[in-house]
């Protein structure tokens, strides 16, 4: 019988789990249980045709090839901080499979997440190593997947500016979670350890010094503002968006050193709540977005606490009005 016993359980499980690939488990499971993810791995073999070759499905082990490992594990570490921060179950809330590509192209200098999958160039060597180095650059490129499922904001000028802020706002506090650090500890860079040897810089963006991250002959020099004072007017690179991020990025930053503590616990919690509580339009500008987090700041803690008076702050900190 207790043969028996351990066989019916080892087949609920897997019914279970099988039940889970085929997302068929409830969306909204009870409070106390456990998500979990389902990652899929696959290789470009340096060609640019997605999603390439699978060499990694969910709980299978290591292949060795150390792109392919870093890019499940930090995928994971992506998924536990969204559900232990804030009982998010993957990118669109509801258990998406979490599909990565790696050896996208040929030295190619870039990650993206494509609306359906992330995607991880090897770097060139000379001026960017492997994209699945930094988990925050996983954090980032998948938070641009919640962002689509929730607020949706367009890739734009202001909306897109702040598309790419909540994705290096993410990706900084998973980074900060996964190393235990409080908001006073953390480096606040985004893409550190991206730069290859010899390139004249830190990281790909400072959240603290936006504009200080790099000023190297090949790169150029970090174009980031973190001041409206500065504020970039362009139609390259969609209106800014990887520019004029770096002023809502210092506004977080600003919020949550003022609060201090762990970042995603309030601070963190305050942009997400504005991210994915539905009240955000998708032309959304700064103006609106700094409003939109006091007002989930007031909700949360009062309208005179001092984490709301952090938030404002912080906005005016950075030169957009509330
Ligand atoms: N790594 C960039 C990003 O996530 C890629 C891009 O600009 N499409 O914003
Ligand atoms: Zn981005």
């Amino acid at each position: 019988p207790a043969l028996r016993d351990r066989a019916r359980r080892t087949l609920a499980l897997s019914s279970a789990q099988a039940a889970d690939r085929l997302s068929l488990r409830a969306t909204t499971p009870s409070p106390t249980e456990d998500f979990v993810p389902n990652r899929t791995i696959h290789d470009a073999l340096h060609r640019e045709q997605l999603p390439g070759r699978t060499v990694r499905a969910e709980g299978a082990p290591a292949t060795g090839d150390k792109v392919v490992d870093q890019a499940y594990d930090w995928l994971g570490a992506t998924f536990d901080f969204y559900e232990a921060a804030y009982r998010r179950n993957s990118i669109d809330g509801a258990g998406l499979r979490m599909i990565s590509t790696v050896h996208y192209g040929d030295k190619y200098d870039n990650a993206f997440w494509n609306g359906e999958q992330m995607v991880y160039g090897d770097g060139d060597g000379v001026v960017f190593t492997e994209f699945t180095g930094p988990l925050d650059v996983t954090g980032h490129e998948l938070t641009h997947g919640v962002t689509q499922y929730t607020a949706n904001l367009e890739y734009y000028g202001q909306p897109g500016a702040l598309n790419e802020s909540v994705s290096d706002v993410f990706g900084s506090l998973i980074k900060q979670w996964h190393l235990g650090q409080t908001a006073d500890r953390a480096d606040w860079l985004i893409g550190q350890g991206l730069l290859a040897e010899g390139i004249h810089g830190i990281a790909l963006r400072s959240m603290k010094e936006p504009g200080t991250a790099y000023d190297d002959p090949q790169l150029g020099k970090d174009p980031q503002p973190g001041h409206m004072d500065h504020y970039v007017d362009t139609y390259r690179d969609n209106g800014g968006v990887h520019i004029n991020s770096g002023i809502p990025n210092h506004a977080f930053y600003l919020a949550a050193t003022a609060i201090g503590g762990n970042a995603w616990e309030k601070a963190g919690r305050i942009w997400y709540d504005t991210l994915t509580g539905g009240s955000l339009a998708a032309d959304t500008d700064f103006a609106g977005f700094a409003a939109a987090t006091v007002q989930t700041a007031t909700r949360l803690h009062g309208a005179d606490a001092t984490e709301t008076e952090a938030v404002k702050q912080a906005w005016t900190g950075v030169g957009v009005p509330l």
